[in-house]
């Protein structure tokens, strides 16, 4: 199997909010947010995800003028750090004040969803989207999900998605999915997804995983957000093993080490990496 084990590359958190489930608040000021990328960079950070809004369950909408004054001057500060930038929000305005700041990526948990005018600017621009899949909206996803097979239908949704994108002029090399752990999803769903992770790394487009620190770890090991790193990190070697190549968390440093140390494990050989490219 080595040579199907794909070169990891680690996406670091990077939210400017004062209410993200897990580090909401600590990274408010742009100065420190800015410092945290930095770190993040310093730790193995391939890529930073920089968000606005919080897309915790039962989280309310922040508006665009808003989520602009928290993330524009942080992807400004952060560019030329030594990471690509994506930016994460549902926002065609914002998206493209980041993209003008700097950054590379569109993370769009609504998969395009959210704004209609978001798929013609990634189009227009070029760069690279995460799709995700989410079951209704942040307010009200965790009130009794519901699925007929949550992998299948999750399957079925990304490459209902991947067309809807191609069709509106991305280029398909330029999408990545996400199965969107814990967006409107028991821990069942979840573990049911993480599984099976093979049927979506199928799809032939690069996987993102999103379990880090999230509630259903602390279903399991009875721990707080702040110490849900070990259980992250199974997840992460996990979906590392069944194909997946990009992993979002907020624990960058132990992320970074297990991932290589997984990688050298499944191709029985370490070779050093040479390419931190994302396209693969
Ligand atoms: N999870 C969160 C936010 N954005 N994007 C992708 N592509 N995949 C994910 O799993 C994902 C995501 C939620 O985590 P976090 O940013 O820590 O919390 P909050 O949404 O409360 O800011």
């Amino acid at each position: 199997m080595s040579a199907d084990v794909p070169e990891p590359v680690v996406m670091g958190v990077v939210n400017v909010t004062p209410d993200s489930f897990s580090d909401g608040g600590l990274t408010l000021d742009p100065g420190a947010a800015i410092a945290h990328g930095r770190e993040l960079v310093a730790q193995g950070a391939a890529i930073l995800d920089v968000g606005g809004e919080s897309t915790r369950p039962g989280a309310e909408p922040v508006g665009a003028e808003e989520e602009l004054r928290r993330v524009v001057p942080v992807i400004e500060g952060l560019a030329g750090a030594g990471a690509r930038l994506s930016i994460d929000t549902s926002k065609a305005q914002v998206a493209a004040a980041a993209l003008d700041a700097g950054a590379s990526i569109v993370n769009d948990v609504t998969a395009l969803r959210g704004d209609p005018r978001m798929a013609a600017l990634v189009a227009q621009r070029g760069c690279d989207v995460c799709l995700m899949h989410m079951l209704g909206e942040p307010r009200t996803m965790q009130r009794d999900p519901t699925y007929n097979d949550v992998v299948a239908d999750v399957r079925a949704f990304l490459e209902e998605r991947l067309h809807f994108a191609v069709a509106r002029g991305i280029a398909e090399e330029r999408v990545w999915l996400d199965p969107g752990i814990g967006f409107g999803k028991t821990i069942d769903h979840n573990l049911a997804l993480l599984a099976r992770l093979r049927e979506l790394v199928a799809l032939g487009r690069p996987l993102v995983v999103g379990t880090s620190r999230k509630s259903f770890l602390g279903t399991i090991t009875g721990r707080p957000a702040g110490e849900r790193v070990a259980g992250t990190l199974a997840t992460n070697v996990l979906a590392l093993a069944a194909g997946a190549s990009i992993f979002r968390v907020h624990d960058v440093a132990e992320a970074s080490d297990a991932l290589a140390v997984a990688a050298a494990t499944l191709r029985g050989q370490w070779t050093p990496a040479t390419t931190t490219s994302t396209n693969r």
